[in-house]
């Protein structure tokens, strides 16, 4: 059966967004799309992170989504928290579309994002290789410029 979710990306500046997700089947790789404006010029790291919780804006989502306790990496490696997306790509115009696969995202089980926030950063997400300790926990990609919860779509 086809599972569907969505989020809103929004912050406390101009960066708003929408994520769609889709997956046909239990263990079918997770088809994510959409659209980010507002950002600036350049790579933006993307991730789920573990609480769907925004109480205290984008910060109370805590850290990456990572159910097996590994450290962070980028969306290819098998190293990796689950939540890993990389980054996303902003033209000149500060929009950024939106177009992965993902292996390791789920809209159900263990890895199931459902309810976790989606979060878009201020800088480039090093993918775990920026050769510092920060580098294998967040890819030192900066503040949190946005960001929303996942939920069921229709
Ligand atoms: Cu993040
Ligand atoms: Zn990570």
């Amino acid at each position: 059966m086809v599972a569907k979710a969505v989020c809103v990306l929004r912050g406390t500046g101009d960066v708003t967004g929408t994520v769609f997700f889709e997956q046909q089947d239990d263990g079918a790789p997770v088809k994510v799309t959409g659209q980010i404006t507002g950002l600036t010029p350049g790579l933006h790291g993307f991730h789920v992170h573990v609480f769907g919780d925004n109480t205290n804006g984008c910060i109370s989502a805590g850290p990456h989504f990572n159910p097996y306790n590994k450290t962070h990496g980028g969306p290819d490696d098998e190293i990796r928290h689950v939540g890993d997306l990389g980054n996303v790509t902003a033209g000149l115009d500060g929009v950024a579309n939106i177009s992965i696969q993902d292996k390791q995202l789920s809209l159900s089980g263990l890895n199931s994002i459902i309810g976790r926030t989606m979060v878009v950063h201020e800088k480039e997400d090093d993918l775990g290789k920026g050769g510092d300790e920060e580098s294998l926990k967040t890819g030192n990609a900066g503040s949190r410029l946005a960001c929303g919860v996942i939920g069921i779509a229709q």
